[in-house]
């Protein structure tokens, strides 16, 4: 790839950022409250454009429901534009009330699966009123105790549910299902793995894709063979980056395993899947418990970033000769001098030619949004845990 194509990838490439990352957040031990932390949705939404504003390439906000409910969605998209981003993917819920302690969707009880599919569907009514295109479902069900509910009829369940879930959907909407291993069920969960998304998406259609959320799988997954696999199919919808030291951890992408993320994208850049139109979405899902949030995301943008910017870097003329000679030295020699490139400089050079500050952290920090949000908001809201 020129140098030109390069710099111009790293300028079109777009990440979501997730409006629960600017709320207080913790574990089930203490969620910590942080000066300035946003009240309401459109204060969400001014702090993700914020990360926009330092890095240039984030302009795209999900939110969460019910815990971004406004009367008016079409009026929280207006104000969003006004702050200088849009509304992206939204993001369900039905993980928090007392009725789902036996499942959602694949609850027992009719009663309980028509109240998480009601749900669904004003999902997709909401995105209507701000455009959205993309509808995340991502499950806690699942069982504790071998014995506690029919594997196989809750898989019937989920079936029925994605279906009618599928069938409300627009034209240009679709549904991202989203699999993780465990919690918070323990024994089993109904959507462990891509495998499972997977023939469930495969079943529905063209508008049904797959989530990789990055912190979502055991420990010693090869992620970037899923990645390199659903691209393949044309499957991959939407990635949630975050890392992991040992199990959903939630925390910075890029921060636990900068190797593992640039693997990632090697994968993503071999396919052409980094373009905006591709079909992938590159999120964050990630909770800032005890570190500043804003300056959180803007350090995760630039992680994922620099690990892109060395993908890109991968002299894939002379990799693919290396694999065609079977030269596995000079094959991974050729993969890890695009990984030990220090990309920075490049990326400083990025920033100011589209006018920003080549150095958003610092840049930030020295706005005083920070010391005004503190000054302005008393009584910031939590993200949606743990209450
Ligand atoms: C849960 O573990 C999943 O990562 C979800 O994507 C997401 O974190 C959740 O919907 C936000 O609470
Ligand atoms: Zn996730
Ligand atoms: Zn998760």
């Amino acid at each position: 790839m020129t140098e030109i194509a390069v710099r111009d990838a790293l300028r079109a490439q777009r990440i979501e950022v997730p409006s629960w990352a600017y709320g207080n957040s913790g574990t089930r031990f203490k969620v910590f409250s942080q000066p300035g932390v946003p009240r309401t949705p459109e204060e969400k939404i001014a702090d993700a454009a914020q990360v926009h504003a330092f890095t240039g390439v984030a302009p795209i906000v999900s939110l969460h429901i019910p815990w971004d409910r406004v009367d008016d969605f079409a009026k929280l998209g207006s104000y969003a534009a006004e702050q200088g981003v849009r509304i992206g993917t939204i993001n369900t819920n039905v993980f928090q009330d007392d009725d789902y302690r036996l499942g959602s969707v694949t609850n027992p009880d009719p009663r309980i699966r028509r109240k998480a599919l009601g749900h669904l569907l004003e999902c997709v009514d909401i995105m209507d009123a701000t455009g959205s295109a993309d509808l995340k479902l991502w499950f806690s069900d699942g069982t504790n105790y071998p014995g506690q509910d029919d594997i196989r009829a809750r898989q019937d369940r989920l079936a029925e549910a994605l279906s009618a879930t599928y069938a409300r959907l627009g034209d240009d909407q679709r549904m991202l299902l989203e699999y993780k291993f465990f919690e918070p069920a323990f024994y089993m969960t109904d959507v462990p793995d891509w495998g499972t998304a997977y023939a469930h998406c495969i079943r529905l259609g063209e508008k049904a894709q797959v989530v990789i959320d990055t912190g979502h799988h055991a420990p010693g997954t090869n992620i970037e063979f899923i990645v390199a696999f659903l691209l393949r199919e044309g499957k991959l919808g939407a990635f949630d980056f975050n890392s992991r030291f040992y199990a959903d951890d939630d925390l910075m992408v890029g921060a636990a395993d900068p190797f593992q993320l640039f693997r990632i994208m090697h994968e993503i850049v071999r396919a052409d899947a980094l373009r905006p139109d591709s079909g992938v979405n590159f999120m964050l899902d990630q909770c800032h418990n005890i570190e500043p949030k804003i300056p959180a995301q803007i350090r995760s943008v630039m992680n994922v970033q620099e690990a892109t910017a060395k993908a890109l870097l991968v002299d894939a003329e002379a990799l693919a000769a290396a694999q065609a000679a079977g030269d596995v030295l000079g094959a991974n020699g050729v993969l890890m001098d695009a990984y030990n490139t220090d990309v920075r400089p490049l990326l400083r050079e990025v920033r100011a030619d589209m006018g920003l500050d080549p150095e958003p952290m610092t840049a930030y920090a020295r706005s005083g949004y920070a010391q005004r949000i503190a000054a302005e908001r008393v009584g910031g809201q939590q993200a949606g845990w743990g209450a």
